[in-house]
């Protein structure tokens, strides 16, 4: 039973009438993504993450990374241009200036920043600069909602003119809203409805029945996906595809509620198509988009 404002999507969703290119395009159309993810333990994340934006559809993506990963990543994905930030030769984010994100930041369509990038000392201050001083449209995944948990005064940070999605799994969402994951997911619509109307922020609550909730209290379920998406990366992979979604001009609550519909309907023709959603893994998901 739905109540007011709470809708399961369906194929009504319009795919391709936003999914569309035009017969004139050219990469200049359908925006630019800056994807900054990875780390040295956890490059594939970035790598997942940056692929998964130009499958959405983004025109150009650029992939910020820490300096020492970048001879390693180059060639792995050709359709990216690489960006390695100045990293103290430690191959993560610790000594990464946030400036160097902010400068690069400028003039893009959309940006995600999150996946694989792990944690340090003083990481929340660190975000909460790029936060201010950024002004594309944003998609906040894995370590940096880990960061917004542990900043003490989230509540309190300016407003951004530009959209933010934050796309916790039922985990992350316990330590965003303090409350252990069996709590969230007794009470997932609810909880995903009060923290976007509280934060002003668009909230895709992950895991079996995605839901979307919008700053203005309207709810989405998402029916697409199956359990072999339970496999590591499948989340670096919707985050760069909500961020190629939005790098289109579509609005928050579209890119949102269209992403985790493909990225599960994806993740359902790749396991009928292996016969298997256990043999299912997160490249997968890529290739059937
Ligand atoms: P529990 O144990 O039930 O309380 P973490 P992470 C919960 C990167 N990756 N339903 C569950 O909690 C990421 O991008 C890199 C219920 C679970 O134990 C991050 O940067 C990869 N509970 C970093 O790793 C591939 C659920 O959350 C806990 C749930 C850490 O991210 C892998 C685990 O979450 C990974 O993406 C559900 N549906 N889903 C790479 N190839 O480089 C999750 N939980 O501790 O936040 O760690 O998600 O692995
Ligand atoms: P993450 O935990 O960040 O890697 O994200 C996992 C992704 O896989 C999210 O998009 C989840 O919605 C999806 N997923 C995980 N388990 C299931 C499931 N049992 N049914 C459908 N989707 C799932
Ligand atoms: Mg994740």
């Amino acid at each position: 039973t739905f109540r007011t404002n709470e809708r399961l999507l369906t194929d009504k969703l319009h795919v391709d009438r936003h999914w569309a290119r035009n017969a004139n395009a050219h990469k200049g159309s359908y925006g630019h993504v800056l994807v900054a993810a990875g780390s040295r333990p956890m490059g594939g994340a970035g790598l997942l993450c940056a692929m998964a934006a130009l499958r959405a559809g983004s025109g150009l993506v650029t992939w910020a990374l820490p300096d020492k990963l970048l001879d390693p990543m180059l060639g792995r994905l050709p359709e990216a241009m690489l960006r390695g930030l100045p990293d103290g030769g430690l191959g993560d984010w610790r000594e990464v200036r946030a400036e160097h994100l902010t400068e690069l930041a400028a003039g893009k369509s959309a940006m995600v920043f999150g996946p694989g990038v792990g944690r340090w000392e003083n990481d929340s201050h660190w975000l909460r600069k790029v936060w201010e001083t950024t002004t594309c449209p944003l998609v906040l995944d894995a370590d940096a909602l880990n960061m917004i948990s542990s900043a003490q005064d989230f509540g309190r940070w300016p407003a951004r003119t530009a959209p933010v999605i934050l796309t916790p799994h039922p985990g992350e969402m316990g330590r965003l809203a303090g409350k252990e994951t069996a709590e969230v997911q007794r009470d997932r619509i609810d909880i995903a409805r009060q923290y976007a109307e509280r934060h002003n922020v668009t909230l895709v609550l992950k895991g079996a029945r995605t839901v979307v909730a919008t700053p203005e209290g309207e709810v989405f379920i998402n029916p697409t996906g199956n359990p072999g998406m339970a496999t590591g990366g499948t989340g670096d992979v919707l985050a760069g595809m909500t961020a190629g979604l939005l790098a289109q001009g579509m609005s928050s609550a579209q890119a949102a509620v269209l992403g985790v519909y493909l990225h599960g309907d994806a993740g359902d023709r790749a396991a009928a198509a292996r016969r298997s959603a256990a043999s299912l893994v997160a490249s997968d998901i890529l290739n059937y988009l």
